[in-house]
């Protein structure tokens, strides 16, 4: 049975692939970094121990800014696969926590990739680093694809520049079967609530139901390459399967504004927006009641933003045979009905 270790398994994407590979037979070891509450909820389902097919899981403590316990876990199972998905991933923040964000989005896949080289592992275990779009920042090309220039604008994608440089080297330098995931933003009724999908449908749906007054958001410009998790989880398995490791981008190629994702959700809960004014003083209100919906906050604002990315997932295609399988209205339904009835049972729990 082949072994796997997720990084990051409590997280949005960690939660799909670890149903994945166990759903491939592995024993998939999952590392949960210390919490003072639970940050078990999106696996709350999953027991550990050995699967009705036969595969198992198992929960292991480590953290990405803790050499030892890197080096115990990857000593103790020798995983045939390390999928390095920890991360601090909410870009705005990391502007005010850059040094955390460094240590842990760039730092660790280091301490991963050194610890599998002290272990004398780099013949047996592939890594896969998830890399994101935010490397291509301020766009040099359009769309974006393997070949296109990196400009990072935030602490986060200079850590993460880090730690694509780091996957690439380890490859290139030790032999390492070592691959970066270039993906763009993917989204899920997983995803967290800080990322601006999630806000949105459940925000909405809150408001719906009266639960919440007006939605308040930054930049609705900005313009996003989203697709949905799982597909994208099926693409990183997809890369530590081939006969040679390498980057790919995965993303679906259809871009979209923060407000076409606004009206979208919106339309679907049966009201239409109109907007009014410009800059922070711009409101978005339901055409039949003039009921004010949507806000500007500017503490939503970056202090460097990332406007526009769209992704060419061809060499994916070519090489891999991935292709998204969701369409875009097909990930909006699934966040929106997940979130009307987590909105249910909120009123229900009241
Ligand atoms: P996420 O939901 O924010 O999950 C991040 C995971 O990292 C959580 O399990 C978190 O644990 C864990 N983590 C944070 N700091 C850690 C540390 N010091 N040690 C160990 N674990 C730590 O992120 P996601 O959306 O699933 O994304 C997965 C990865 O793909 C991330 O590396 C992200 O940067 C990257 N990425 C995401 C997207 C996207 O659109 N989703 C696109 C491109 C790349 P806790 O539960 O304890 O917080
Ligand atoms: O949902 P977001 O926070 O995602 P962002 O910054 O694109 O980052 C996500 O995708 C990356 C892949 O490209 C990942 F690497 C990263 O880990 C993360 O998963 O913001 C999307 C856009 C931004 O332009 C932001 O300025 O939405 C804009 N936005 C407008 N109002 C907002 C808000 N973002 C958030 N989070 N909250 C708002 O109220």
């Amino acid at each position: 049975m082949k072994t796997s270790l997720v990084t990051g398994a409590t997280g949005q994407d960690g939660s799909y692939l670890i149903r994945k590979l166990l759903s491939e037979g592995r024993r998939v070891c999952a590392l949960i970094r210390r919490a003072s509450t639970s940050n078990m909820s999106r696996l709350s389902d999953l027991r550990e121990g050995i699967q009705s097919n036969g595969s198992e899981l198992i929960y292991c403590t480590g953290d990405l800014t803790d050499t030892p316990s890197l080096m115990r876990t990857l000593g103790e199972f020798e995983p045939d696969e390390v999928y390095n998905l920890a991360a601090q991933s909410d870009v705005r923040l990391s502007f005010d926590v850059p040094e955390f964000t460094g240590e842990v989005d760039g730092m660790g896949a280091l301490r991963l990739l050194e610890s599998i080289r002290r272990l004398g592992l780099t013949e047996k275990t592939r890594f896969y680093q998830a890399s994101t779009s935010e490397l291509f920042g301020d766009v040099r090309e359009k769309p974006q694809r393997e070949t296109t220039p990196f400009a990072p604008r935030s602490p986060y994608a200079i850590a993460k520049l880090f730690a694509y440089w780091t996957t690439v080297n380890y490859r290139e330098a030790f032999g390492v079967f070592a691959c970066n995931g270039i993906l763009f933003n993917h989204e899920s009724p997983l995803r967290g609530e800080n990322f601006v999908t999630r806000k949105i449908t459940l925000g909405a749906a809150r408001l719906r139901a009266g639960l919440q007054e007006k939605l308040l958001l930054g930049n609705l410009d900005a313009r996003r390459d989203w697709g949905h998790a799982q597909d994208y989880v099926e693409g990183m398995y997809l890369m530590l399967q081939q006969d040679k490791p390498d980057d790919y981008v995965l993303a679906t190629g259809e871009q979209r504004s923060v407000r076409d994702f606004l009206e979208t959700v919106f339309n679907k809960l049966g009201y239409e927006l109109v907007w009014s004014g410009t800059g922070a003083d711009e409101k978005g209100k339901d055409r039949k009641t003039g009921r004010v919906l949507v806000e500007i906050d500017p503490q939503f604002y970056r202090p460097a933003e990332v406007n526009y990315l769209c992704g060419d997932a061809t060499k994916a295609a070519d090489k891999l045979g991935w292709s998204p399988k969701h369409t875009f209205d097909e990930l909006v339904d699934d966040m929106l009905q997940h979130d009307i009835k987590q909105v249910e049972r909120e009123i229900l729990h009241r």
